[in-house]
């Protein structure tokens, strides 16, 4: 008997037909057909969203992936690509709007923003929300493999534990990394104070020894392989991870930090040298209904601030505590705050990580 196409092989198809597309040197217009080019984090969308966009309004959607906040800003920053919507981190919209590289959204013409829970707007990273509407949120968390790791997790001990050695992965991301060991050493997230970034160095440089790979999208590939048995990620791919290998009979636990984590808000954003200006917005619009954002949010597994979807998702989904944690461990958590030069420091340690 066949099973049926997993999520990630869809996935896979839908990242070779938008690959065949550029190739084929048919940016925009082909054909007289409009063309939306899209560049978002990997496994962050349902594919029949963009399918119905693409039937509702006719045009060609070209779908592109980037794995880090550095490789969104440095495709921005070059020109490459020309995308017209983008989705960046809260971290990454810091610096995007102090180098120009985004342009306002015409609220006009969102009509559907009026979904959004207001908790997740006017944040510092774009007051007014000139330049962004939020998208998905999350946390970073541990995925574990249940037949691997007999103890009880409730943190991020177990990914610097000996026992582990080479089947342990990380983010590839120094500061989601650094945010999430600063606070497993019980220090501020944020802190730029330079004992608290002399613990994290020394913790990450022991670590390296058991790590198999630094990774921001491999690490679901590897836990269900069982390649890899503890893995620090993003909350929704995590579970993605954990709802394909159930199909294989496998179990992968998806651990919120009890002690708090690093939430972020991810954003929809428009780049100030985008070609398509109003199908852009379109775009943003139709990820903002209601019946396209319950979707979304069943498919990739986050936590969506749109308020009117949320009353509407499954309430199994809607109750599942390692997408939506509960209000004392969300207590715990924290936003990454915009450091400024500090940051340079950060990048230091990571530099050594990785070198
Ligand atoms: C989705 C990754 C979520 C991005 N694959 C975290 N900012």
């Amino acid at each position: 008997m066949r099973s049926r196409p997993s999520k990630l092989s869809r996935r896979t198809l839908l990242h070779a037909a938008a690959a065949t597309a550029l190739a084929s040197g048919c940016g925009r217009q082909s054909g007289g057909e409009p063309v939306l080019k899209v560049f978002n984090w990997s496994d962050y969308i349902d594919p029949a969203v963009i399918e119905e966009f693409e039937d509702a309004h006719p045009c060609r959607v070209v779908y592109d992936n980037f794995s880090s906040d550095s490789e969104l800003e440095a495709r921005l920053a070059t020109g490459g690509g020309a995308y017209d919507v983008v989705f960046p981190s809260d971290r990454a919209m810091h610096s995007l709007l102090a180098k120009g590289l985004l342009q306002p959204l015409d609220s006009k013409q969102i009509g559907n923003m009026a979904n959004l829970d207001r908790e997740f707007l006017d944040r510092s990273f774009d007051r007014g929300n000139r330049f962004s509407l939020p998208y998905f949120w999350g946390t970073v968390a541990v995925g574990v493999r249940e037949d691997q790791v007999a103890e009880n997790v409730t943190g991020f001990e177990v990914l610097f534990d000996p026992r582990y050695r080479g089947r342990i992965t990380m983010l590839d991301d120094l500061e989601n990394v650094v945010a999430s060991v600063l606070m497993y050493l019980g220090r501020p997230l944020n802190s730029v104070a330079a004992a608290d970034l002399q613990a994290a160095k020394q913790l990450l440089m022991q670590q390296k020894l058991l790590v198999q790979a630094y990774t921001s999208d491999a690490y679901r590939e590897r836990l269900i392989a069982g390649q890899a048995w503890v893995s620090l990620g993003w909350s929704g791919d995590l579970l993605q991870a954990a709802d394909i290998a159930a199909e294989q009979e496998v179990a992968i636990d998806v651990v919120v930090p009890r002690q708090g984590t690093l939430k972020w808000l991810d954003s929809m954003a428009i780049p100030r040298r985008a070609t398509n200006v109003a199908l852009a917005h379109r775009f943003i619009d139709h990820l903002l209904a209601v019946d396209v954002a319950v979707s979304n949010a069943i498919h990739v597994r986050y936590a969506t601030p749109n308020e009117a979807a949320r009353g509407k998702i499954p309430p199994a989904m809607a109750a599942d505590q390692r997408i939506y944690p509960p209000a004392e461990t969300l207590a715990r958590c924290q936003w990454l705050e915009d450091r400024g030069e500090e940051i340079a420091k950060i990048e230091a340690i990571w530099r050594e990580v990785r070198a």
